[in-house]
């Protein structure tokens, strides 16, 4: 990657202490380190300095001296991004978010929360619960994942097929340019038709427009009971049968997975805890949540019934909060078990879910004409499926290849069903050359024109999506 900044000087690192002050300015080789790593395959790109700002204020400093000196800056919040968001390509600032990490607000009136970027989502999920509020967007790596990050990535998980992703819940932000200058919109409002959206333009824009300092989301009443299914089959038609029948029958479970008989292993292998059925072909989740013990019992016994029907050959019920923790640790640990086994390249594809059956299909016939090993599993209510390739003992050239040859089929095989190549891990870089599968020239073009108006220089983020 072809880097045109000039690399920083002593007089700048000087001007970042006078900003953030010495105990925030990290230079020493392990900071560097730490800070160069996303979660995104085994990539690594050293930043020359990690500056941990306390406010907006101290961040619209860095970013006015940032412009005036064309110095890059990656912002980051969790770290735990998919598709090298958090990644500095370019050296430069990395410009880490933690210390923005406060809940400003929880208003139960006007079902809203105010918050810094650097909220972990989980201690908001356990905030706005005391009080019976419910946040749903629920990303596998919600215990070290912030909302900054989160709204970068329009990040979703298991509850979207219910309840949709972060930007169906963010109703304003602020946030500062590259220029340094800070810009709000909306606001603790349900409606809002003031000019353009800026607050769905920056969700999802990877930190490439501005960094948001602030955000106002919306809460739910926290849904009182809920109860956990798992589904084993021997074959995969069987249970994509199952995904379609539950919503021909109008129901909205609160979360409808699919994982393959091999992400089942690898995380039980990881977590060193036995998932039952193991050994099956394919395994559903669901849950049935919501206000009314009785209703959610009637429609959890008719969901059974619909993965009875289907070719289920068991289905099994957690009714307490221990027994759906077990079953979702070993769900949510796949990704981090997956990246255990070996160097692995992961597409985040997304189709309409009635075309599940066929992405799958042609994906395993992909991967098999080319001898490579897959692992696959996801949010099958959403259509949205991870599709880990791995390395394995597979020679360097040959995986350097396939970026060319394997997962280009298998975006192409995408967008040809419906689909597009990212569902909520983004572009960022490691899916920065597959993006002209997804959108022509001219739509790409407007993207360009928006990421210019904003930053013109080309400062912020730089290296990400085009
Ligand atoms: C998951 C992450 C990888 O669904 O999106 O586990
Ligand atoms: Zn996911």
């Amino acid at each position: 990657m072809k880097n045109s900044f000039h690399p920083l000087r002593p007089e700048h690192l000087d001007r970042l202490n006078e900003i953030v002050g010495a105990s925030f300015t990290h230079t020493d080789s392990q900071n560097l380190s730490i800070y160069g790593r996303d979660e995104t395959e085994d990539l690594h790109f050293q930043p020359e300095v990690v500056v941990k700002p306390a406010d907006e204020k101290e961040i619209s400093q860095i970013m006015r001296f940032a412009s005036k000196e064309r110095i890059p800056v990656t912002p980051r919040a969790g770290g735990t991004g998919l598709s090298g968001g958090a990644l500095p390509v370019m050296g430069g600032i990395l410009l880490s978010l933690e210390r923005l990490n406060r809940i400003l607000e929880i208003d139960p009136v006007n079902a809203m929360a105010v918050v810094e970027p650097g909220v972990i989502t989980q201690v908001f999920h356990e905030e706005v619960e005391k009080l019976g509020l419910f946040y749903p967007p629920d990303p596998a790596s919600r215990g070290s994942c912030h909302l900054g990050g989160n709204l970068a990535e329009s990040a979703g998980g298991p509850r979207a097929v219910k309840y949709g992703v972060t930007k169906d819940y963010v109703c304003g932000l602020r946030a500062v340019l590259p220029s340094g200058e800070i810009i709000h919109h909306g606001g603790k409002l349900h409606k809002d038709a003031t000019g353009y959206n800026l607050t769905q333009l920056l969700i999802g824009s990877e930190g490439t427009l501005a960094i948001i300092t602030e955000l106002t989301v919306k809460l739910l009443p926290f849904p009182r009971y809920r109860l956990t299914l798992l589904a084993p089959f021997d074959q995969l038609e069987k249970a994509v049968k199952a995904v379609n029948q539950i919503f021909l029958a109008k129901m909205t479970p609160s979360a409808l997975e699919f994982m393959e008989q091999d992400a089942i292993q690898a995380s039980e292998n990881h977590l060193g805890k036995p998932y039952p059925h193991s050994d099956a072909a394919v395994h559903l989740l669901l849950e049935i949540d919501g206000q009314n013990k009785e209703t959610v019992e009637r429609e959890t016994h008719q969901l059974g019934k619909i993965l009875m029907d289907t070719g289920a050959h068991d289905v099994l019920m957690a009714d307490s909060g221990e027994k759906q923790e077990t079953l979702w640790s070993l769900r949510r640990a796949i990704g981090e078990a997956i990246r255990n086994i070996s160097i692995y390249k992961e597409e985040d594809t997304v189709v309409p879910r009635n075309q599940l059956a066929p992405l799958i299909k042609g994906v395993k016939e992909i991967c098999q004409k080319h001898q490579i090993r897959s692992i696959c599993y996801g949010h099958a209510g959403d259509g949205n499926l991870h599709i880990n390739i791995l390395k394995e003992d597979m020679a360097d050239e040959k995986w350097q290849a396939i970026q060319k040859t394997a997962i280009r089929e298998i975006f192409e095989l995408t967008v040809s069903l419906g689909g597009t190549i990212s569902g909520e891990h983004g572009i960022g870089l490691s899916q920065k050359p597959f993006l002209p599968i997804a959108y022509n020239e001219a739509e790409i073009s407007l993207m360009r024109a928006i990421k210019k108006a904003f930053d013109p220089q080309g400062i912020l983020n730089p290296g990400k999506i085009f």
